[in-house]
Order: C-alpha cells, then sequence, then structure tokens
C-alpha cells in the first residue's frame, strides 16, 4: 500500500515538473558517454556501506518499510554517470535528477574524509556549468545517486533519466527558468569506451498509452510471454497486428572522417530499418526503407518525425512513457553506435 501511495506521488511530482518547463537559452546541451552501474555489481560500495551517507529523509522511508535498513539500501542504490557539454549561451547548474525506477535522485559528490573513508554527499547549489564549459560526473567524483530503487539494474538494459538544469544569470544567482533533459541511460558494469558520436535528443513514440510506475503493476516485464489473444491475432494478421514505433535522434559525427549509418538493431525488436517519410502524388505521407544514412565529418544526420527516423517493427513488449530501449546503430566502417533511448511522450515535445 505504501509502495503504490510512493508511487502515485512521483508521478504527480513529474507531471507537475513537466508542465513547468521553461527554456529561454539557446543552443544546446550534450550529454556523453552517460552509464548507470548494474546493480549487481555494487559489491564495492556495499562492503563500505555504513559509510554512505544517506540522506534523513531517505532513511527515514527506508526505516519504516524494511527491518533492516542497513541491506536494504545497498540493493536499492545505484549511480549514474556522464559527461555534461553546455553548448547554451547560459550558464546552467545541474540541480536535480528523476528517473521513474527511482523514488529518490541526488545529484552527490564523493569526497575522501580524514579518515581515508570515501563519502558521499549531496551537492549544495548543484553543478555549475558556464557556456561552452563541461562537467564530468565519474566514479570518485559527481555523480546522479538514484535512491529507493524500485527494481534491479541489469546490464545491457536501459533506463530513463531527466534532468533538471537552473539557468543562471550574469552574476552566477538562479533566474528561476529551468531546462529538463529526458535522456536514456545505459545499464552496464563499466564506463564505456569514448566515442566520436554524440547522440542528441534521442526518443522513441510509446506503443501503448500509460506511464511507468514504480512497484511493478504496470505490465512492464520484458520477460512476460505475449497473450494467447495477441500470439492468435498476429499468426492471422501479422501486418495488422505488427506492433512499431519511431525512434528520433540526432547524430553528431565528430570522428573527423565521413560515416554513413547502414543498419539498427534493438533487443526490443524483431525488425529495424532506416525509413524516409516522403508525401505521395495523393498528398498522403509515406514511409519507405533506406539503405544509408550520410553522417558526414563534423555535420549531423537528423532524425525528426516527419523525415528520416528509425523504424523498430514486430516489437517485444510494450513501450511506455518513462521507459527505455537500447538501440545499436552499425555504420559502413564496421563501428557501432549504442544509444539508449527513453520513451517520451510525443505532445510533451519529445526533446
Ligand atoms: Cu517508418
Amino acid at each position: 500500500m505504501r509502495r503504490f501511495f510512493q508511487a502515485v506521488l512521483l508521478l504527480l511530482g513529474t507531471l507537475l515538473v513537466t508542465s513547468s518547463v521553461s527554456a529561454q537559452a539557446n543552443g544546446d546541451i550534450y550529454i556523453i558517454g552517460a552509464w548507470a552501474r548494474a546493480t549487481t555489481s555494487l559489491t564495492v560500495i556495499s562492503t563500505g556501506g555504513q559509510n554512505i551517507a544517506v540522506p534523513e529523509s531517505t532513511a527515514e522511508v527506508e526505516s519504516e518499510n524494511v527491518p533492516d535498513p542497513g541491506i536494504m539500501q545497498m540493493d536499492a542504490v545505484s549511480a549514474v554517470y556522464m559527461t555534461i557539454e553546455n553548448h547554451t549561451d547560459r550558464t546552467l547548474s545541474l540541480i536535480g535528477a528523476s528517473s521513474p525506477y527511482a523514488g529518490a535522485a541526488e545529484i552527490h559528490e564523493s569526497t575522501i574524509d580524514d579518515n581515508d573513508v570515501m563519502r558521499m554527499r549531496p551537492v549544495e547549489g548543484g553543478i555549475v556549468i558556464v557556456p561552452e564549459g563541461s562537467a564530468a560526473l565519474e566514479p570518485g567524483g559527481y555523480h546522479i545517486m538514484l535512491l529507493d530503487l524500485q527494481t534491479g539494474l541489469i546490464a545491457g538494459e536501459a533506463l530513463s533519466v531527466t534532468l533538471t538544469f537552473a539557468v543562471m544569470d550574469e552574476q552566477g544567482a538562479a533566474t528561476g527558468e529551468t531546462i529538463e533533459r529526458t535522456v536514456g541511460v545505459p545499464i552496464r558494469d563499466e564506463a564505456p569506451s569514448p566515442s566520436d558520436f554524440v547522440v542528441l535528443d534521442a526518443w522513441a513514440r510509446p506503443t501503448a498509452s500509460g506511464e511507468m510506475s514504480m512497484g511493478g503493476g504496470s505490465g512492464i516485464d520484458p520477460s512476460a510471454p505475449k497473450t494467447d489473444a495477441a500470439a492468435t491475432e498476429e499468426a492471422s494478421d501479422s501486418m495488422a497486428m505488427d506492433v512499431v514505433s519511431a525512434v528520433y535522434m540526432r547524430v553528431l559525427n565528430r570522428s573527423g572522417s565521413d560515416e554513413r549509418i547502414i543498419a539498427a538493431s534493438s533487443p526490443v525488436a524483431g525488425m529495424v530499418e532506416i525509413h524516409e517519410s516522403v508525401v505521395d502524388d495523393h498528398d498522403v505521407m509515406r514511409m519507405r526503407p533506406v539503405e544509408v544514412l550520410p553522417l558526414s565529418a563534423g555535420a549531423e544526420a537528423v532524425l525528426e518525425p516527419g523525415g528520416n527516423h528509425i523504424m523498430l517493427m514486430n516489437i517485444q513488449r510494450d513501450l511506455l512513457v518513462g521507459d527505455a530501449l537500447m538501440l545499436s546503430l552499425t555504420l559502413e566502417s564496421g563501428a557501432e553506435i549504442q544509444v539508449a533511448v527513453p520513451v517520451v511522450d510525443p505532445l510533451a515535445g519529445g526533446s
């Protein structure tokens, strides 16, 4: 019962925050090399568990719910790392984060105390990033702490994380404006290798209505078999029952050499194609597969509604707002770009 109540509160909070978004700053925020630590590899954190400073509010919730909070907390936390480049014309401060899988998320900093023990503490005032500056969130330093996780984070999967930036004025004071970015974060056992390709504003259309909520009960179970009804319908009319979605993003090529995207794949889809949208002789918008997408050196490939997109077909499970999926783009050179894609409500703007 308490879990359900928390879920409702979180959902309400998300709606309130989303409706107050405004963005006066011009330019892009690059989120590069993001990853969340799989919870199965948290042994290092667990052994030093008593040294982790869990904020009072969380400690209260935990001690109410479980008889031994010292153990449960260790299973229910993870950390998210990334490099953030501020290519807007305003100074930004990363002041908050949230994820549908976590009861709470905090911006943390790791420090070594007088007794050589590593401790974490919330960052006061956020992480400030000047125009054309960057901030590294990495093990041993800044990170986003996911607290009160409602599910294990399994390597190879992805989660959706929403970052909140405060826009600062010339004097470094908050203007009251905030910018939100919802990004997909791959769940991994270790940091990804650096890549010359930056993916911006990736998002996928939901395949069903509803929203991810905590504590299960929303039908998010990747291993769940299809219902008999769905399987039967699919057999009799595979086209009509095919569950599809489209993925959009911008891919920036910083490699210094021309590339082309020649294929894509995803664990959630039986078939993935590169599509373009075209208006036919009867003014009807149609989609058709394309062989390649150019990705010239120093330029970006734009995939957007009404234009090029990655088409996910024969999707194996519901994609709900708040969910995230992994997508792999294959380049002509043989290189692969791994993209974690958040499922976003198209009406919310998709970026
Ligand atoms: Cu399509």
